[in-house]
């Protein structure tokens, strides 16, 4: 935690900051203030770290959903199969990254419940930037800490 706290901070303690980009009509930046602006959910998870075992914690935050939603994906929102081509690319300020398909959070197909958290614990993440969380997921690797920016990528349509 330490490590991504100092670096997400930018100049003089300034809260971090979440770019939402990619195929969006809506593109945006947003601190985790601005996160508290969506219903926030709850989230109590275990999960297993390859290094450190069985880690829990509990989160809340707003859906993932929710947020990209507002952001304007340009998939037509009537046809189902288009939004089955769109990828999610997540980046915390230490590189690490990693992909969720749209359809695994979209409430039509997986409706994985996952959130960009704005508490880890009940300590609020405004200076490390948000955290996802991903109830279904065993394995801790993609809950992102530190999260600074968001891909949405509907680059496979071009398959026709
Ligand atoms: N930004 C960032 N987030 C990360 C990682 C990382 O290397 N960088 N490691 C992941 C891995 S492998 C695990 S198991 C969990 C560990 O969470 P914990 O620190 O609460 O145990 O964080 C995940 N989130
Ligand atoms: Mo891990």
């Amino acid at each position: 935690m330490s490590q991504s706290f100092a670096a997400a901070r930018t100049t003089a303690g300034q809260a971090a900051e979440l770019v939402l980009a990619g195929d969006l009509d809506n593109p945006a930046r947003l601190t985790v203030p601005d996160l508290l602006g969506w219903p926030q959910h709850r989230a109590e998870v275990a999960f297993e770290c390859a290094t450190s075992g069985i880690q829990y914690h509990r989160f809340t935050g707003p859906l993932l959903h929710d947020v990209l939603m507002d952001a304007g994906p340009v998939f037509d929102p009537a046809r189902r199969k288009d939004r089955l081509r769109f990828l999610i690319a997540v980046r915390g300020t230490d590189g690490h990254h990693a992909l969720l398909s749209w359809a695994e959070i979209d409430p039509d197909f997986g409706r994985a419940p996952v959130l960009l958290a704005v508490t880890l614990d009940d300590t609020g993440l405004d200076l490390a930037g948000p955290q996802l969380v991903l109830p279904q997921d065993r394995c801790g690797a993609r809950y992102i800490s530190g999260v600074e920016a968001i891909h949405v990528d509907g680059g496979y349509r071009a398959w026709g």
